[in-house]
């Protein structure tokens, strides 16, 4: 009789089937992680998110190599700001507002150089990429319709920021039904207490909504 494959996490095993889960990449863009985008616009430092990088990557290649989904998000409006909330341009009252030019181009537009995912995680041809008005990746997306036609039932979730738009996205995914894991140095913050408290969160009560790992023991699962 064969064990259930799982991953070592916490608050315990995470029950893995590597063909129903998905590599969800969280607004992995240059807006974030680049200085003059929309991260640093509101104050951050944002060379605070670029430890995300390399574990991001040792990923993407381990779901590649084995054919498995991956499924990229990008937070951003259209040029017209038609979904824009107005208490979204104003919220923080930042230097530069979205949908302000910057040397980027304009903050958070879709189109826009800042609006790219980072070169170092670029996207590969038939890889979704879900674009987002709002914090959470399935909030006015087609993010379900996507992972359902895919037979997808648990997700991998790493990108930025953790307590931000991981963090609302696992929420998200959680009351849809989805087992979600994240793996710690795949995710930063601007803040580093924040991170902390963000992970503690999801694997708090029992794993309230989700589980929290690491690159390496992801990929020992997968090898
Ligand atoms: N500001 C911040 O921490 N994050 C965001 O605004 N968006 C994402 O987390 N992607």
């Amino acid at each position: 009789e064969l064990a259930i494959p799982t991953i070592d996490a916490e608050p315990g095993p995470f029950p893995f089937t590597p063909s129903t889960c998905a590599l969800l990449v969280i607004d992995m863009q240059r807006d974030f992680v680049e200085p003059g985008g929309f991260g640093e616009s509101l104050g951050n430092d944002v060379s605070q998110l670029r430890r995300a990088i390399a574990p991001n990557r040792r990923l993407l290649a381990a779901w590649r190599s084995h054919g498995l989904l991956v499924v990229h998000t990008r937070e951003g409006h259209r040029p017209d700001l038609s979904d824009l909330p107005p208490a979204k341009r104003t919220r923080g009252n930042p230097a530069l507002a979205i949908g302000d030019q910057g040397p980027m181009g304009r903050i958070l537009v879709r189109g826009e150089p800042g609006h790219d995912i980072i070169t170092e995680l670029t996207p590969l041809p038939g890889e979704p990429i879900i674009d987002k008005p709002g914090k959470g990746a399935f909030y006015a997306t087609t993010l379900q319709t996507v992972l359902q036609a895919r037979g997808i039932t648990q997700l991998i979730v790493t990108g930025v920021t953790t307590e931000v738009c991981v963090h609302t996205t696992v929420r998200e995914a959680n009351d849809r039904g989805y087992d979600c894991l994240v793996p710690a140095d795949a995710t930063a913050s601007y803040f580093p207490e924040f991170h902390a408290a963000g992970l503690a969160m999801i694997k708090a009560q029992g794993g309230i909504f989700g589980w929290v790992s690491d690159t390496d023991r992801v990929l020992a699962a997968l090898a």
